[in-house]
C-alpha cells in the first residue's frame, strides 16, 4: 500500500496538556510517527513517500472549503501574535474563552485563541503550523494518490501517516491534538476531483476512540458526505459536548451523520456488532470511495483510550472495511501505546489488503 509522511510533523512538541487543571505530559509525540514507520516496515509494508510542500498558499483554496477563513488566518500566526503580545513562549493556550453572550471579536495576541480553542488539549507552539500545514498537505497528496490508482488498481487503498491529527478540527475551532482536519480535507479533495464525477460520494468512517466532533461539524449539512463515528460515549469521556446519537446533521445534511457511542470498556465482540452495523450504512449510502480516520487508541493498553480491543481486531478492521469495496484512504488520528501503535496501524492496512475476513 502507497502512503505518505511529511517530515515537518517533527516541528510540532508541545510539551504538556492541560487536563483535570494540571498539566500533563504531551501523549501525541514525534516518537509516535517512529515507531508506526517501525511497523510498517516489520509487517512488509512499504516505506512513507516524502510530501515535501510545505507552503501553504497552494493549499488555502482546498482548505478554505473545510475551514474559515478567520480560523485559517489565527492558526497561521497564532505563536507569532501571542509572543508578541506578552504570552508565554512555551505556547499558546487560552487563558479566557468566548463565553456565551460574548461577540466582541478582539485581534489581540493573547484574546484570539479564547475564540477557536474549544478545550486545553492543543498548545500551539512555534512549530505548530508548519507541522499541520505538512499533515493537511500529506493528506491531500495522499486523496489525489487514491483518485489517480483508483480506475486502475482494484481494491485501493492509501495511508496518510499525518501529523498531528485532524479530527477533532472544526470548521473555526481545534482541541483534542488537532488542528487542521486532514481526513475531513481528504474526504473534500476525493469530492471534488476530477470535477466532482469520480466520487460523487464519500464516507468518512472515524474509528478513533474519541468522537470526531470537528469532522462532524464540518459535514453536518452535507449530504454528499456521510460522517460515521464510533468512540467511547461523550456522557463519560472526551470530547463530552459531541458525539450523541441523536446527532444525526441538519438541513440537506439530515441523516448523513451517525454517531455510535460505546460503553466505556468495550471490547471486541460489542466492536465488531457496531462496526458491522456502521459498514451497512455505508454500503447503504452507496459510497463511492471512503476515508477512514484511523485511530488505535481504542486499544486495550492505550494509556488515554478507555476501550479494550485486543491487538488481533486490527487485522480484522481491515478486512471488513476491504469488504466494502471502496477506493480507501486511510488517514491517521490518534493512538498513544509507544510500543505497540506501529502493529496495531499496520494490522489494519494488511488486514485491508489481504481482506482479512
Ligand atoms: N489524560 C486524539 O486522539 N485528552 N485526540 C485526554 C487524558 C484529550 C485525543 C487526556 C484527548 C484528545 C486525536
Ligand atoms: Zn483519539
Amino acid at each position: 500500500m502507497i502512503s505518505f509522511l511529511a517530515a515537518e510533523h517533527n516541528q510540532h512538541q508541545p510539551a504538556y496538556e492541560f487536563w483535570n487543571s494540571r498539566p500533563e505530559p504531551s501523549v501525541e509525540v514525534p516518537a509516535r510517527v517512529e515507531a508506526i514507520l517501525q511497523g510498517l516496515e516489520k509487517a512488509g509494508l512499504e516505506a512513507p513517500s516524502p510530501v515535501h510542500e510545505t507552503d501553504l498558499a497552494p493549499l488555502v483554496p482546498a482548505l478554505e472549503r473545510i475551514h474559515t477563513h478567520s480560523y485559517l488566518d489565527y492558526l497561521q500566526s497564532a505563536y507569532a501574535r501571542w509572543t508578541a503580545a506578552g504570552g508565554d513562549p512555551a505556547g499558546v493556550m487560552p487563558f479566557v474563552y468566548a463565553g456565551r453572550r460574548m461577540a466582541g471579536k478582539p485581534e489581540h495576541g493573547l484574546a484570539r485563541p479564547g475564540l477557536y480553542a474549544f478545550d486545553m488539549g492543543a498548545l500551539i507552539v512555534k512549530g505548530t503550523a508548519p507541522a499541520a500545514n505538512g499533515a493537511a498537505w500529506t493528506a491531500k497528496r495522499a486523496a489525489e494518490a487514491l483518485a489517480r490508482l483508483a480506475p486502475v488498481v482494484s481494491q485501493t487503498g492509501v495511508y496518510a501517516l499525518c501529523r498531528p491529527p485532524g479530527h477533532h478540527a472544526g470548521s473555526d475551532f481545534y482541541g483534542g491534538y488537532c488542528y487542521l482536519n486532514n481526513a475531513a480535507l481528504a474526504a473534500d479533495v476525493l469530492r471534488t476531483v476530477n470535477s466532482g464525477d469520480q466520487f460523487p460520494r464519500v464516507a468518512l468512517l472515524d474509528i478513533d476512540v474519541h468522537h470526531g466532533n470537528g469532522s462532524q461539524d464540518i459535514f453536518y449539512k452535507r449530504s454528499d458526505v456521510l460522517v460515521v463515528s464510533l468512540h467511547m460515549d461523550p456522557a463519560v469521556e472526551y470530547p463530552f459536548f459531541a458525539g450523541y446519537q441523536n446527532e444525526r446533521g441538519l438541513q440537506s445534511g439530515e441523516g448523513y451523520n451517525i454517531n455510535y457511542p460505546l460503553p466505556l470498556g468495550t471490547g471486541d465482540e460489542a466492536y465488531r456488532v457496531a462496526m458491522h452495523d456502521a459498514l451497512d450504512q455505508i454500503a447503504r449510502f452507496g459510497a463511492s470511495a471512503c476515508v477512514v480516520s484511523l485511530g488505535v487508541d481504542t486499544f486495550g493498553g492505550d494509556p488515554i483510550g478507555k476501550f479494550n480491543l485486543s491487538r488481533d481486531i486490527y487485522p480484522k478492521i481491515g478486512g471488513w472495511i476491504a469488504k466494502l469495496g471502496c477506493p480507501t484512504l486511510f488517514v491517521q488520528e490518534g493512538g498513544y501505546n509507544l510500543t505497540h501503535i506501529g502493529e496495531l496501524v499496520a494490522s489494519v492496512l494488511a488486514g485491508f489488503e489481504q481482506k482479512i475476513p
